[in-house]
């Protein structure tokens, strides 16, 4: 029998509402089945809310604070986030006691401030670790990680939904544990430790143990298996993240099946690091087999109801750490260095039952082939759609179309009902009570005429009625 959890796993609002669609569909029969499956998820984002799953990306600190199409980009096709390297030793520790949270909080505040949950990476691993931490004895050295990880998982408790407390700590043959300085010095009994202290830090966070090539069976996730079975029996572990930094064509074939047997521990699992390399450049037949394999790892996910998500490690193909690493290799990622889909986009939107309705949209540029006219006299045009409705909320999405050109946006609209909005990304103002009047957010108010821009939001709807679509008025500010 599986060991009863110590600590209340967070579940998030997305989490618990998306509980009740199935509930509320079931027992209300073909109206609210039918309202939900017509609903058409046309992002990322849309989709795996309906899903109830996690669409992850890793997040580039100086990406964030200079490009806006980025942060458009990030807010709009992702419902998580995972600093790519703000979060680390190195970014977060540089020297002895001396903590700088700037990049790490500057995430972790678009994630909140867009509606996005945050999957926290990492407290303990052998890269990104300053040498002063490296040269420690092993007492000081047992120390300093106690304090590194209880000064981390207390400032981002409720902030941070899960962590990689550990990453990498299992050597690339036969099984055997990585020799690194952790080892060197502590032993295995590191690992255990180190959960204990995150656990004790923050109860309410999934604790995750991550590690790359271990996502088919083979020495190396067998090992990841048996630290695993240790750590559920003493009430420590959560889930596991396979990184997936795959190559073309060489998804493992037993990938579904091993990740089957984590969830069979009690263990949430999760794709923490997707990225899908080839020979470049691309030509169109591997970009197809790089999006059927794209695809085929989001119905990996989908299938188990216990994968909490996906994330991709990076937004464009030229972010990607690949190339660097791997002369010759590359375009691994779902965007184009020109924000535009790659056929892997959507590949994974369509396995996670969305469609796109236009492919070659980029973030702030202008719609191709649109050729309704602008309405005459207003000087921007807004619509509200309901992306995935259930018994007492929805997800929305909202258009602003600029009909001039536009240096900000206001739009405005009043519920009809009890619906409120409860979260919302892209789109500030004033927004929670019945009559909402929302403004551009810092990065999707410049338009040219003729050019969209998308924000969305969650709304609860206590009494249950059908979530309605307001008219919207839009003025240029
Ligand atoms: O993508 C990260 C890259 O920017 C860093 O230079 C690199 C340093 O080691 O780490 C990369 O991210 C790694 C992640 O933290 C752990 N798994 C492997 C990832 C790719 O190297």
């Amino acid at each position: 029998m599986l060991p009863t959890r110590t600590h209340q796993s967070r579940t998030r609002r997305r989490a618990l509402l998306a509980g009740v669609v199935t509930v509320a569909t079931a027992a209300l029969g073909i109206g609210l089945s039918t309202q939900f499956a017509s609903a058409q998820q046309t992002t990322l984002r849309g989709a795996a809310d309906a899903l109830n799953k996690d669409i992850g990306v890793a997040v580039n600190y100086n990406l964030l604070q200079s490009s806006a199409q980025y942060r458009e980009l990030v807010a709009t096709e992702f419902n998580s986030l995972t600093a790519e390297n703000a979060m680390k030793w190195d970014a977060t520790e540089p020297s002895d006691g001396n903590y700088t949270f700037t990049q790490a909080d500057a995430i972790v505040d678009f994630a909140e401030d867009n509606g996005q949950t945050v999957h926290g990476h990492t407290f303990v691993w052998h890269q990104q670790t300053p040498s002063w931490v490296q040269n420690l004895s092993a007492s000081a050295l047992q120390t300093a990680m106690v304090d590194h990880i209880n000064t981390l998982a207390n400032r981002y408790e409720g902030r941070v939904d899960s962590w990689d407390v550990v990453n990498e700590v299992v050597s690339d043959s036969n099984g055997a544990m990585r020799d690194s300085f952790w080892l060197q010095k502590l032993g295995e009994g590191y690992i255990t430790t180190a959960f204990q202290t995150a656990r004790a830090a923050d109860p309410n966070a999934d604790l995750y143990i991550n590690d790359y090539s271990i996502e088919g069976q083979n020495a190396k996730s067998n090992k990841i298996y048996s630290i695993a079975q240790g750590l559920v029996n003493q009430g420590l572990l959560d889930g596991v993240g396979f990184q997936s930094h795959l190559i073309l064509g060489q998804v493992p074939s037993d990938m579904e099946a091993n990740l089957q047997r984590f969830v069979n521990l009690g263990l949430k699992v999760r794709i923490t690091e997707l990225d899908i390399r080839l020979q470049t450049p691309a030509d169109a037949n591997e970009l197809a087999q790089q999006a059927s394999d794209y695809a085929r790892v989001a119905n990996i996910c989908k299938n188990l109801a216990d994968c909490s998500g996906i994330t991709v490690w990076g937004v464009r193909d030229g972010d990607s750490w690949v190339p660097g690493v791997f002369p010759g290799y590359g375009a691994p990622l779902l965007f184009n260095d020109d924000y535009s889909k790659k056929p892997a986009y959507t590949s994974v939107l369509n396995a996670w039952g969305g469609t796109v309705t236009n492919p070659t949209t980029t973030p702030g540029t202008t719609t191709p082939g649109t050729t309704t006219p602008p309405p005459t006299g207003s000087g921007c045009t807004a619509t509200l759609s309901v992306q995935s409705p259930w018994n007492t909320g929805a997800t929305y999405a909202g258009t602003v179309k600029a009909n001039q050109n536009l240096s900000g946006w206001t739009v405005s609209w009043t519920w009809p009902g009890s619906e409120r909005i409860s979260n919302a990304w892209s789109i500030q103002g004033t927004l929670t009570g019945a009559t909402v009047t929302g403004s551009n957010a810092a990065y999707n108010g410049t338009l040219a005429s003729g050019q969209s821009t998308t924000f969305g939001f969650n709304i609860t709807k206590p009494d249950g009625a059908t979530a309605s679509v307001p008219t919207v008025t839009c003025t240029p500010a």
